[in-house]
């Protein structure tokens, strides 16, 4: 309140998000208090809310009526977590060029679990849950794919994407690149990554970020479509004779209520 009142002054507020009504309540001040707080909700999902004021009782609004805050929202819900099954193709010749694409009709491949990997050394072995055993010395690549439902991409108003890897990708959502490390420039199944890189996972010291780096893919989510959609992985080793290779690919998503 701009000055102290001797009846008590009350105003409705409510608080929205990407167009919706999330909360709102009834500031009331009792005589002689001029400051209160909006509660704003905990949701951490809600990256932008508008607050606005309505209704005031024995006062006048004369400053804004509302304001729009932004910031403090993060994906945290997962979509595709460690564990879950992807179909693969071993890359002992390169894929079909619509591979990554949602119309591709995967059902002839491979499945399993992720991590999918292998270790003739030491560091991945007790996490590898898909083991390519015939790996070393044979190929260089893995293409892997794994759908997820999205009911309204409307709704959707952060997304992120996480990869642990040994030792180079190229990641799609539905068709389009969403992220590449140490990938061959040509994008070949024969083509080793341009670097090491160690994953996270492993129980020795990794020399790759721990825990993973979180990409934010909030430019994407215009990629998103109603229904299934894919995620697309193509993880490269470094060399054929490489002791390792591992790939755990993550996504996660926020939404408004
Ligand atoms: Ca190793
Ligand atoms: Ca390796």
């Amino acid at each position: 309140l701009s000055r102290f009142a001797t009846n008590e002054v009350s105003v409705d507020y409510t608080i929205a998000s990407a167009g919706r009504m999330v909360t709102g309540g009834v500031l009331r001040f009792v005589p002689g208090r001029t400051v209160l707080f909006v509660p704003l909700p905990a949701d951490q999902s809600l990256c932008t809310m508008g607050v606005t004021l309505s209704d005031p009782v024995n006062a006048e609004l004369t400053g804004l009526r509302s304001v729009a805050l932004s910031g403090g929202c993060t994906a945290t819900d997962p979509l595709i977590v460690e564990g879950d099954v992807w179909r693969y193709f071993k890359g002992t010749q390169q894929p079909p060029g619509d591979w990554n694409s949602l119309s591709f009709d995967d059902s002839t491949w491979l499945s399993g679990p992720t991590p999918i990997g292998f270790e003739n050394s030491s560091g991945y072995e007790s996490r590898i849950a898909t083991n390519l055993t015939d790996m070393r010395n044979a190929y260089l690549s893995v293409y892997a794919r794994r759908e997820f439902v999205i009911d309204d991409p409307a709704r959707v108003v952060a997304l992120a994407f996480t990869m642990d890897y040994d030792d180079g990708y190229v990641a799609y959502l539905n068709g389009v690149e969403i992220a590449a490390q140490s990938a061959p420039a040509s994008r070949a199944y024969d083509q080793p990554a341009t670097a090491s890189h160690e994953a996270c996972c492993g129980s020795g010291t990794p020399t790759g970020p721990c825990p993973p780096e979180s990409i934010d893919l909030s430019d994407h989510i215009a990629d998103l479509v109603p229904g299934v959609n894919v995620l697309a992985v193509q993880a490269h080793n470094q060399s054929l004779s490489s002791s390792d290779f591992i790939f755990i690919a993550e996504l996660f998503i926020a939404v408004t209520p």
